[in-house]
């Protein structure tokens, strides 16, 4: 390749780039009510600055090849920072290592764009192989927390098993989104966790916890369901007993397991919970997204939960890496009342959804709930159906 075909190539790419980023999101018609997905794809491999992944320089890179390829780019914390709307993106490069990155929006629904480099994630006295899925929360304590599953190779897997893994929830702070102090790995009776969530608010006076106890990398053996514990130091968290909150429930959408997604918004009727509930198929698992409310005063009490999923895959986010999935770790309640919910489709790429507190308040106190049997749920079709044969229209 001459220098010129080089810079040529080099501008092409660029200007690819720079096309993608501008393309404006569009809202799609009518929803269904509780939210509207927007159409595109807000974050993909592709949205990875061409500086991470290109050597520039025509001497050590002749045919201006990638030199680290990004594979996908999902499962994204999110959070407004100075009038910004910021996700934390899980960015997993062709060797399969994830690591966080920020990207920004002006207004949450397209022209992200990657800050600078990623972040550089201190290592705790265990080193993790991989690190992913971070739920980023503003704690009242002042600090900016991010919370996310650490992972290494199982200590106790026998020779020859490459794929045993031990996953651990991995704790860090910041004050600027740039440096992060880290903290040892939280500790708790079961041997497996992903999926915690720190709860923005102090309970009785500790650090507050949503957990996913487990008790193999992918078995759930006894474990499961999303669980609550208190941790009284944050700089060495650990929580002694856990209460499960909301288990798993048989022929539901969060029968194999569950997680919490982000971190719960409060409203004035309780704290609104996002999560991700899993059933197996004969095609493999889904993932669906499912919300539920908890109690102001005593968090594991769950208060409303409408039956069913709120959002499940569809058109193309039924297919990826891992497909039939929808993953969420984060969303911005904005001054406004307007809810953007980030959600991953198939391990691969980020979408948005636009809702309202009002919207998802209404949604979670006045959808009836999973009557648990198809009876029940001809039960709920018919009560509608009265309703509405009374109903005169003006
Ligand atoms: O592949 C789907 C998801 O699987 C895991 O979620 P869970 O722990 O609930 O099974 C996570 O590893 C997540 O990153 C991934 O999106």
């Amino acid at each position: 390749m001459t220098r010129i075909e080089f810079f040529n190539r080099l501008e092409n790419i660029e200007a690819k780039y720079e096309a993608l980023l501008g393309i404006p999101n569009e809202i799609e018609d009518l929803g269904n009510g509780i939210f509207h997905r927007y159409k595109n794809p807000i974050l993909t491999a592709a949205h990875t600055p061409i500086h991470w992944r290109y050597d520039m320089n025509p001497s050590s890179n002749p045919y201006f090849m990638e030199r680290f390829g990004i594979n996908a780019v999902f499962n994204a914390g999110a959070i407004k920072w100075k009038g910004r709307y910021l996700l934390i993106a899980r960015v997993e490069g062709l060797d399969r290592k994830s690591f966080f990155a920020v990207a920004e929006s002006p207004n949450g629904v397209d022209q992200y764009r990657f800050w600078d480099e990623p972040i550089h994630m201190p290592q705790t006295d265990v080193a993790d192989t991989n690190i992913y899925d971070m739920r980023v929360v503003r704690h009242e304590d002042g600090w900016i927390y991010g919370i996310f599953c650490a992972e290494r190779r199982d200590p106790h897997a026998p020779n020859g098993d490459e794929s045993a893994a031990l996953a651990q929830c991995g704790i860090a702070r910041t004050k600027d989104l740039i440096h992060w102090d880290r903290f040892p790995n939280l500790q708790t009776v079961s041997p497996q966790q992903r999926n915690v969530v720190l709860h923005p608010e102090f309970v009785e006076g500790k650090y507050a916890f949503y957990t996913r106890p487990q008790d193999g990398f992918i078995d759930i053996g006894k474990g499961g369901g999303i669980g609550f514990g208190l941790a009284k130091d944050i700089t060495k968290a650990e929580i002694e007993s856990e209460v499960v909150l909301d288990p798993k429930v048989y022929h539901t959408v969060y029968e194999a397991k569950n997680g919490l997604g982000p971190a719960p918004i409060k409203t004035k009727r309780g704290w609104l919970h996002l999560a991700h509930g899993v059933r197996s198929t004969a095609a493999g698992l889904r993932y669906v997204l499912y919300m539920f409310m908890t109690d102001l005063k005593d968090l594991t009490k769950v208060i409303h939960k409408p039956g069913g999923y709120l959002l499940a895959p569809e058109g193309e986010e039924r297919i990826g890496d891992v497909s039939n999935v929808v993953f969420s770790n984060g969303w911005i309640a904005d001054e406004d009342g307007t809810v953007y919910i980030y959600y991953a489709s198939s391990d691969s790429r980020m979408h948005v959804a636009r809702s309202s507190l009002d919207q998802l308040m209404d949604y979670v106190i006045s959808t009836p709930e999973d009557g648990l049997t198809s009876y029940a749920s001809v039960g709920i079709i018919h009560q509608i159906t009265q309703k509405n044969r009374g109903f005169v229209r003006s």
